[in-house]
């Protein structure tokens, strides 16, 4: 046992004084007792915390129905608390440190009695890599226990790698009540603390995730001269058996999971996944950067899957290997207990319960999952995974790709002329928003590196991170940009996406290895029609011209955007991106 730890958590349930504590140890039989829990006794508005799914068709998989009013993140409840407002900057709801603790406590008073407080040590990376980090979280709920288990590495270990290094990143989280209006995500970056308070779902609750390897990380990262990225991490294998590895920045719900898992179109081209959503990235003493995933697990959108759309995914789901799998909202076909979403098959089943477990009227037009439903199973499941998943130094990146949903303006694909141009675009993304967050969805807004809700401090300081970087590596990667949603005047995509993507990617990996030329435009450099491989693909005509069409209004327009975000930053926005923002208005004068 752990002193250091020891100590914090008697503070912890001197405070939130549950009925008792149960430290755990991260076997799998341990792990089919807390499901029994969820099933028998733990209880989420009045209903189970796990319903048993059909085993045959979904092996271990287990129903949960988070709270109706508790299903995305909640970034207006949000905050990060350093001493400075200026240092958490205008992307972060803030609040001086002491003032967060003072407010916070009183919710945390008694909060977790009648209830079992679960101690969960765990790896965020795996052990043995140099770049992982040992962590302990606190919660009071079996359902975040047992998805904690499935998306890192849990287990007792981790409490020698403590004992060792002096240090842990701590977070304390109760469902408390479940009422928003007493529900706070609470981030301390100087303490390498996390406090979240009255949700049980996702990015709220298992907080190794986005609390800790993203807005605790990258503030480390700043400081330690390293990135902590909402980016997949791939490996696209060519004909030649050579692989090339890069990552991917989407915001939520636009794509990451699909494409970490991607089954290439064309012949001999194999994609080997090693991350759908974090990725950890240092420059190595190559001077190129290389990436660890810090995750163990997959927690995706469960709509739009399907064997059509994402194979491999359907696989992973359907293995048995790792015990167990958790589908949270998603509905419930009746005959035959297996779980549905729209997207999975073209009909929907005859006899169905929603996310809510009412019954589905599929007249009435309602989802019967939630749109922000999704799954949760262990990434040694995914039949894709690469064999350099594990490898402590991570995997050395050729290429980094940057995306969102737009309808318009972007084009399919395109790649800066430097990384300093790449910084700036990447800073300048936009994306319409999803129901990953609580908040309209489809309006675009700025979304830089997909790390709008995520980057733990200043953004300003986060670009001229990304831009100091740059200088620092030898050899960095291409930047791309890509659009696979851009639509018709029916609010139809017009480009297939999916599977498709991998005629881009391959445009991708052609130009990492320097084989075709690309033509200059004013907004990076795009590919010649010709060294696409658009083989078996029937494109409407126009199409292809609509994908890579720069339209001088909308990018008039998109440079305005761009320019009314940046002046949030005041002088704390790098100079090097006003300058490139006036380069691209005076290429569309
Ligand atoms: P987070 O887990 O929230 O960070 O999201 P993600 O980026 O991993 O999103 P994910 O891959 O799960 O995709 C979200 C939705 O986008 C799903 O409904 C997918 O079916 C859909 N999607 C993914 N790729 C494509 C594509 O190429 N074209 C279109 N039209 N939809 C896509
Ligand atoms: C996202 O919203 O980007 C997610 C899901 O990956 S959550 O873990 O809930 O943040
Ligand atoms: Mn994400």
């Amino acid at each position: 046992m752990s002193k250091i730890v020891e100590k914090w958590v008697e503070e912890q349930a001197k405070l939130t004084k549950p009925d008792r504590i149960h430290w755990i140890q991260g076997t799998e039989e341990e792990m089919r007792g807390l499901v029994d829990v969820g099933i028998n006794q733990e209880k989420i508005n009045s209903k189970p915390t796990f319903q048993p799914l059909n085993h045959t068709e979904f092996p271990h998989s287990y129903l949960h129905r988070s709270h109706p009013t508790d299903v995305a993140r909640t970034e207006h409840l949000t905050f990060v608390c350093l001493p400075k407002k200026e240092d958490a900057g205008p992307n972060n709801n803030w609040m001086e440190p002491g003032e967060a603790r003072k407010m916070v406590a009183p919710l945390y008073d008694g909060c977790m009695r009648g209830r079992t407080m679960y101690v969960i040590p765990y790896m965020m990376g795996h052990p043995d890599s140099p770049y992982a980090r040992p962590c302990i979280q606190i919660t009071d709920s079996v359902y975040v226990a047992v998805s904690m288990y499935i998306m890192t590495r849990v287990g007792t270990r981790v409490l020698e790698v403590i004992d060792e290094r002096g240090d842990f990143v701590k977070g304390l989280h109760s469902i408390g009540d479940l009422d928003p209006e007493r529900r706070f995500i609470m981030h301390f970056p100087q303490d390498d603390l996390v406090m979240s308070i009255g949700s049980g779902y996702g990015g709220n609750a298992l907080l190794g995730k986005k609390c800790i390897s993203l807005r605790i990380a990258s503030y480390l990262g700043y400081q330690q001269g390293w990135l902590a990225e909402h980016m997949i991490i791939m490996g696209v294998q060519d004909p030649d058996g050579e692989i090339t590895y890069i990552m991917g920045s989407f915001p939520s719900a636009c794509g990451k999971t699909n494409l970490a898992m991607l089954d290439p179109i064309m012949k001999g081209y194999k994609v080997w996944t090693l991350g759908d959503d974090i990725a950890w990235i240092n420059i190595g003493p190559d001077g190129r950067l290389w990436a660890i995933n810090p995750e163990a697990g997959f927690f995706g959108v469960a709509p739009g899957t399907s064997d059509k759309t994402n194979p491999f995914m359907m696989k992973t789901l359907r293995n048995d290997k790792f015990y167990p799998t958790l589908f949270t909202n998603t509905g419930v076909d009746t005959d035959t207990n297996s779980p549905w979403w729209e997207g999975l098959t073209d009909k929907a089943p005859a006899h169905m319960l929603d996310w809510q477990g009412r019954p589905y009227d599929a007249a009435s037009g309602a989802n019967a999952a939630h749109p922000n439903s999704r799954f949760t199973v262990s990434i040694y499941n995914c039949p894709t995974l690469s064999p350099e998943a594990d490898n402590p130094k991570g995997v050395p990146i050729s290429g980094i790709l940057f995306g969102g949903r737009r309808s318009n303006t972007i084009p399919l694909v395109c790649e800066s002329f430097d990384w300093e141009h790449g910084v700036f675009r990447a800073s300048a993304n936009g994306s319409e928003t999803t129901a990953a967050a609580t908040g309209k969805a489809g309006v675009v807004r700025r979304d830089p590196m997909a790390m709008l809700p995520f980057c733990g401090y200043n953004m300003g300081d986060y670009f001229s991170h990304w831009l100091s970087m740059g200088t620092k590596m030898a050899h960095p990667p291409k930047l791309f940009f890509v659009n696979w949603f851009k639509k018709d005047g029916d609010g139809k995509f017009i480009w297939p996406g999916f599977r498709d993507n991998s005629r881009v990617i391959k445009w991708m990996v052609d130009r990492i290895k320097g084989k075709v030329p690309a033509r200059q435009t004013p907004v990076g450099l795009m590919p010649r029609i010709e060294d696409l491989n658009l083989e078996g693909l029937p494109l409407p005509a126009g199409v292809i011209d609509n994908l890579f069409l720069l339209d001088k209004a909308e990018w008039k327009k998109e440079a305005e955007e761009i320019e009314a975000f940046y002046n949030q930053f005041g002088d704390r926005l790098p100079k090097a991106l006003t300058k490139r923002l006036a380069e691209l208005k005076e290429g569309f004068k």
